[in-house]
């Protein structure tokens, strides 16, 4: 049953900041799917006989690639496969999984926040044992085997019936089609008081919950609808769609427009939130108040202990290294280590296997803890809810209160995106160039290619985004994207801290404004890309 197919490599099979992510049209390349797969299991070992878990955020082309992968775990030896109904699996509900059943790893088929449908993008993660994203170590060897791939093994079994839970046999491997809801909803329940939150409910509390048409739909309607009992319709674009329904799943106040419209004015529910096309990013908003996801994070590790999973405290935080400082802040209160990472989840797992921290959060709409190995948009989502069922006060004097008493971390990331790669690879190679120079001027206090030393295995990642820091705190970091399909995205990430109060509420625009035109002036941003604006502001 077994089949041994010649190909030949691709180029370009490497992942990026979360996996490999490319054009759909890529991926339906004959053998592209394949020889990434089996470049993933040829570098594993000891898999024989083990379970993996298999599932994907429901975009174009998902069905099919889910097939392929069940073939070629089969025929490659793994004894046991679980996939989600449908092929849908979350990317935090695929870790819990992992983990929950000791499975050897996991493939997880998505491209995130990335448009989805058949002229948009897909991806394709390798999960480890851990349930966490693979390490950089891995995710070169996997690269390094795309590049000499000269055969994939397969079976020649027909597709297996998604759509009916239970089990079925491929080859000699077990298949087994779960409810992708279940077990995950089973972990939220101990973790969050969902009692408190029923009260909250009760009270006259209401919210938007916005799937943006990708896979958190089930999962919210399961969890808010039904288990909490906020009120039908509660969860928008709740189905998840091949093509998001043309949304592009990607939870910020530009793409998730229709839950601000609806949420930040008066009248509107008392909270808002959305996830992003995998579930794992989340947006948090309260009437007339956005939150940003670094003063999320700071935020709910300050209040972590009103939630029954988090009642015992934090053994420390970690964010991400653009991720602003406002969490360092919560930390120092606590008197726990607050941990600076590269950018990309995988980059936690080390910490989080070792009980270093339990709270982990990057800027980008990201936020987690040891309860999975990935940030997790609806876990963010109950925890707030827990904590406003606890403290009975609203999103914006939670956000205030928090300001008042830590200072305000003033924040905003500009991105241009898809620019020329070259132009963008030659403004990052000049900067890097005149690090030494930039210091001393406009109050640069330090400059440098960020590095991170792991403290736990010791490796080394390098060049992971120039940071200025100016001698007022304040900061600016560029750096580029590793998830984009088309041309390079500038990301610049810009940072200003405020401890007075009486100047919290001045517009993040407009308190940062200086630093922006500084950030586009020292970098060359138009002269070298041709954009006197980004197209995205977070
Ligand atoms: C972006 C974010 C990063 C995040 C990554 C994956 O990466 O900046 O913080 O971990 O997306 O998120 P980049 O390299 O484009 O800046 V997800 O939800 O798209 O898997
Ligand atoms: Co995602």
């Amino acid at each position: 049953m077994i089949i041994t197919v010649a190909t030949t490599p691709f180029e370009g099979q490497k992942p990026g900041t979360s996996g490999l992510r490319k054009k759909v049209t890529v991926f339906q390349q004959k053998h592209y799917v394949e020889n990434f797969i089996q470049s993933i299991f040829d570098t594993l070992e000891g898999y024989s006989g083990r379970m993996l878990v298999i599932g994907g955020d429901g975009r174009h082309h998902n069905d099919r690639v889910v097939q392929t992968a069940i073939r070629m775990a089969a025929a490659n030896g793994f004894g046991r496969a679980l996939v989600g109904r449908g092929g849908l699996l979350s990317t935090p509900a695929a870790s819990h999984l992992i983990r929950k059943h000791g499975a050897f790893g996991g493939l997880v088929l998505s491209a995130s926040h990335n448009p989805g449908g058949p002229d948009g993008d897909f991806g394709i993660k390798y999960n480890a044992g851990n349930g966490g994203p693979a390490p950089e170590k891995l995710t070169d060897e996997i690269y390094a085997r795309t590049k000499s791939i000269g055969s994939y093994r397969i079976t020649g079994t027909p597709d297996v019936d998604l759509d009916r839970l239970g089990e079925c046999q491929v080859g000699s491997m077990l298949v087994e089609v779960i409810d992708p809801v279940a077990d995950y909803a089973e972990l939220m329940q101990t973790l969050f008081d969902f009692d408190a939150i029923r009260h909250l409910i009760r009270s006259g509390f209401t919210m938007k919950f916005d799937a943006m048409g990708a896979v958190t739909g089930p999962y919210g309607t399961r969890i808010l609808e039904e288990m909490l009992g906020f009120p039908r319709g509660s969860v928008m674009n709740g189905t998840p769609l091949t093509d998001f329904g043309g949304h592009h799943p990607d939870p910020n106040l530009v793409h998730a427009k229709e839950l601000v419209a609806q949420v930040m004015p008066e009248g509107g529910p008392d909270f808002g939130a959305a996830s992003d096309g995998d579930g794992d990013r989340n947006l948090i908003i309260g009437r007339g108040m956005y939150v940003t996801p670094s003063d999320s994070l700071a935020i709910l590790a300050a209040n972590a202990t009103l939630t029954p999973g988090y009642a015992g405290g934090l053994s420390g935080i970690a964010r991400s290294m653009p991720t602003s400082a406002a969490a360092d802040r919560v930390a120092a209160r606590l008197g726990i280590p607050c941990y600076e990472t590269p950018t990309g989840w995988k980059f936690f797992g080390n910490l989080l296997d070792a009980g270093m921290a339990t709270l982990c959060g990057e800027e980008s709409f990201g936020t987690g803890s040891s309860h999975v190995r990935e940030k997790d948009g609806l876990w963010a989502v109950l925890m707030w809810l827990n904590i406003l069922a606890r403290r009975r006060q609203s999103v914006k004097e939670i956000v205030t209160g928090h300001w008042r008493e830590f200072g305000r971390n003033y924040y905003s990331r500009h991105d241009y995106e898809e620019v020329d790669a070259e132009a963008a690879n030659g403004l990052m190679g000049a900067l890097r160039g005149r690090l030494g120079a930039l210091v001393g001027q406009h109050g640069i206090t330090l400059a440098d290619d960020f590095a991170y030393d792991d403290p736990v295995d010791g490796s080394r990642s390098t060049k992971q985004g120039v940071r200025l820091l100016f001698e007022d705190g304040s900061r600016i970091v560029y750096r580029l994207s590793g998830t984009g399909t088309a041309g390079a995205t500038l990301r610049v990430y810009l940072e200003r801290y405020e401890p007075d109060a009486s100047r919290h509420a001045i517009d993040t625009q407009e308190a940062l404004g200086r630093l922006v035109t500084l950030s586009r002036s020292l970098a060359e941003i138009e002269a070298r890309t041709g954009r006197s604006a980004p197209t995205v502001i977070t």
